[in-house]
């Protein structure tokens, strides 16, 4: 069924390491061969043996639209024609600021970079020169790209800072990243009244997507944002996922919380490598060529890419998307966890917009430790099972779904369907 993919992956492993670009791609988590894809359109992919599947992981996000879809190809295709990059300004990067400007009001000014990672690693780069202190938080579960300072552990309690969680990455670089429990308000106010003030920034991501799908309390995200206010740190939304995903206004119009600075990528580049972070002007203020925080990129603001993503913030800001896309998102997961209750399995979900996270485990995880709870070898089986039927999911139980506005009812019954099935041998 996949022989085309299996050779291809032989000779990857010859010179790319581990055969992909990006490990979780490798299937390590859920054994097999990663499947190799020929092409998109819609809803749907192809491999290179011929297979078709209904997707579920829309390139990790940006496919809200779905595959290829024929606006955003044809002013890609018009943009390129006239030039692919200039490393110097265009008028489309500034019509993309604007957008984001106008669509996230927490966001006055916006710098463009290529991807979620550079954007996160300079927002905190740029916390840390605004405020002129060293130390940061974030939260267990939370990815925000891989930039050294981020791949850390928890430390052994709350107050002590964390270790790293890559190789390479020296101890000293990760000395200033505190780690703690997502979503624990105790814990959180704990801490801030010991070192609040020697804080430069939290970074959160506000509805979690990488670990699988966690949303944290209101009462939570408000008391994180009355702390930061107070003790001068600078609030963090990392929003590469959630960002024009879980609504138009992200996961800070969900919550109704302005964050002092936010982290973009993903929907905003419509499938080419875009990146963004910004917010308040007295902070963006300190960034090079005004102040004295360096950032930059040669294919920052890249005009194909943003081509891409101004078509795609266009097409998602007409009036019913999101809550068209909410209503499928939603369907899928009550029709797939029904399915597993009708079968006698445990198993929770949640979505909004149109992100989700279905869960092996009885209720919805709040923190990571309960993520980490939810049966994990029940899952690979779902994976495959789901596979053989031409669904593709998130070959990791710690990964957020992605729902496309060209996934029909016909493919959410698919869905439900190939479920049901799945569900009988689990
Ligand atoms: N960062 C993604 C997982 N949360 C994986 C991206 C990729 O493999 O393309």
């Amino acid at each position: 069924m996949y022989e085309q993919s299996k050779k291809l992956f032989d000779k990857s492993q010859r010179v790319i390491p581990g055969g992909v670009n990006s490990p979780v791609r490798a299937f390590r988590a859920v054994g097999g061969t990663p499947i190799f894809f020929r092409e998109a359109k819609g809803a749907y992919l192809w491999d290179v043996d011929g297979n078709k599947f209904i997707d579920y992981i829309g390139s990790w996000g940006p496919a809200i639209l779905g595959h290829a879809h024929p606006e955003v190809v044809k002013a890609v295709q018009e943009r390129a024609v006239k030039g692919m990059s200039f490393g110097a300004p265009t008028e489309a990067e500034l019509e993309l600021a604007e957008r984001l400007v106008e669509l996230l009001p927490s966001i006055e000014q916006v710098r463009l970079t290529s991807s979620g990672t550079e954007a996160t690693m300079s927002a905190i780069r740029l916390a840390r020169g605004f405020t002129g202190r060293t130390k940061i938080m974030k939260f267990e579960g939370c990815y925000h790209g891989h930039g050294d300072a981020l791949l850390v552990k928890a430390g052994s309690g709350a107050l002590t800072f964390g270790h790293p969680s890559s190789a390479g990455v020296p101890a000293d670089v990760v000395a200033n990243t505190l780690v703690l429990s997502y979503n624990e308000l105790d814990e959180l106010e704990k801490t801030f009244a010991t070192i609040g003030d020697e804080l430069a920034c939290v970074i959160i991501e506000p509805i979690a997507g990488n670990m699988n799908f966690v949303m944290p309390s209101v009462d939570y995200m408000n008391s994180l944002r009355a702390l930061c206010t107070r003790h001068g740190v600078v609030l963090i939304f990392d929003e590469v996922m959630t960002g024009f995903r879980v609504g138009l206004h992200g996961a800070q119009g969900h919550y109704g919380i302005t964050p002092d600075l936010t982290t973009l990528g993903k929907v905003i580049g419509g499938g080419m490598p875009v990146g963004a972070f910004g917010g308040r002007r007295d902070i963006m203020a300190h960034l090079a060529p005004l102040g004295g925080v360096y950032q930059a990129g040669t294919l920052s603001g890249n005009p194909v890419a943003v081509a891409a993503g101004l078509k795609t913030l266009e097409l998602v800001a007409k009036p019913g998307f999101f809550e068209a896309l909410a209503a499928s998102t939603s369907q899928m997961v009550e029709g797939v966890r029904s399915a597993a209750h009708a079968a006698g399995i445990p198993m929770s979900g949640a979505s909004l917009g149109g992100m989700f996270g279905l869960y092996f485990r009885e209720k919805l995880p709040t923190n990571y430790a309960e993520v980490m709870e939810a049966d994990r070898e029940r899952f690979n089986k779902y994976f495959h099972g789901m596979l053989a039927r031409g669904i593709y999911l998130a070959p990791s139980a710690f990964e957020a779904g992605f729902v496309s506005a060209m996934h029909n009812a016909s493919d959410i019954e698919a869905t439900t369907t190939a479920a049901r099935e799945v569900f009988k041998t689990l």
